[in-house]
């Protein structure tokens, strides 16, 4: 893995790609000034891509420039006009220069009736489990995948933050992941060629293999000679670590997005 960027490819061939929650925004909150400001003045060097498990409204909100005023527009619009590509749902939304690229869609891909047996059993197993707090939105279907909240969606930021710490503890969300991969893995009773992935503080997403971030990297241009590829949750069953281990990306793991900027700025690429 190399440490930097190669110096002579400061150009549109370089791709500097970052997962959202954790890399550039804190877990579920909104872009700092510096960092938008940052990102924003690397685009006149390097392509600036970014690649989410969340859907792409609540990727353009969290990249809103809050920080510029009061938003008068189209906040999906500004985000996908504002980097050089944008992968939601782990790329199977995919845009690039403001244009979408390419769409997938769970549903079509599995079909109702085994998408129904899948949340069935899931909120079958939800219903046994005991937790400090459990609110409403437990399944949360998307375009690409499914997520499964044990505590709930709806939960307030002290409950996501106490589940958290619970599930830390008490392995919640990888207890279900085990029972889910005994039944409809591929040696159970129902294969259903899905996979697990724990990305965030309350939740997993169920989706076909091979839909995981590496998915985006069939739409990127194929004169991009670098892909820098910046997550905070690289190691193995994190939903980075895939991309992070691809032959076609450089890999870099980051803290949190102070750590991003300080990995950044070291890579000398020329802040404006
Ligand atoms: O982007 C990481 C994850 O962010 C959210 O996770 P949670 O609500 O558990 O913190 C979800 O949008 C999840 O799908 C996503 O992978």
């Amino acid at each position: 893995m190399a440490d930097n960027v190669n110096q002579d490819a400061r150009t549109k061939e370089v791709l500097l790609l970052f997962d959202v929650d954790g890399t550039i925004t804190p877990a579920r909150k909104s872009i700092e000034k510096e960092m938008d400001i940052f990102l924003q003045s690397l685009r006149s060097k390097v392509s600036v891509g970014l690649v989410g498990g969340s859907d792409l409204n609540k990727i353009a909100e969290q990249t809103k420039p809050s920080h510029a005023g009061p938003f008068g527009g189209d906040i999906v619009e500004s985000c996908v006009n504002r980097f050089d590509y944008v992968f939601a749902e782990n790329g199977l939304v995919a845009y690039k220069n403001g244009q979408l690229i390419g769409r997938q869609s769970l549903l079509q891909h599995l079909g109702e009736d085994k998408l129904q047996t899948f949340i069935n059993f899931c909120l079958a197993y939800m219903s046994d489990l005991r937790l400090p707090a459990k609110r409403g939105n437990f399944i949360e279907f998307r375009n690409g995948l499914i997520n499964v909240c044990p505590v709930g969606r709806s939960c307030s930021q002290a409950e996501r933050e106490e589940f958290n710490r619970y599930d830390q503890e008490n392995q919640v969300r990888s207890k279900f992941i085990e029972e889910l991969n005994r039944k409809f893995g591929p040696d159970g009773e129902q294969p259903l060629g899905l996979v697990y992935s724990i990305g965030g503080q309350i939740s997993f997403d169920a989706f076909p293999r091979g839909w995981d971030k590496t998915f985006c990297l069939n739409f990127i241009d194929p004169q991009t000679r670098e892909i820098h590829f910046f997550g905070d949750k690289t190691g193995q069953g994190g939903n980075d670590c895939e991309i992070f281990n691809d032959p076609r990306t450089i890999g870099h793991t980051v803290l949190s997005p102070s750590d991003t900027l300080a990995q950044l700025r070291a890579l000398n690429l020329g802040e404006t």
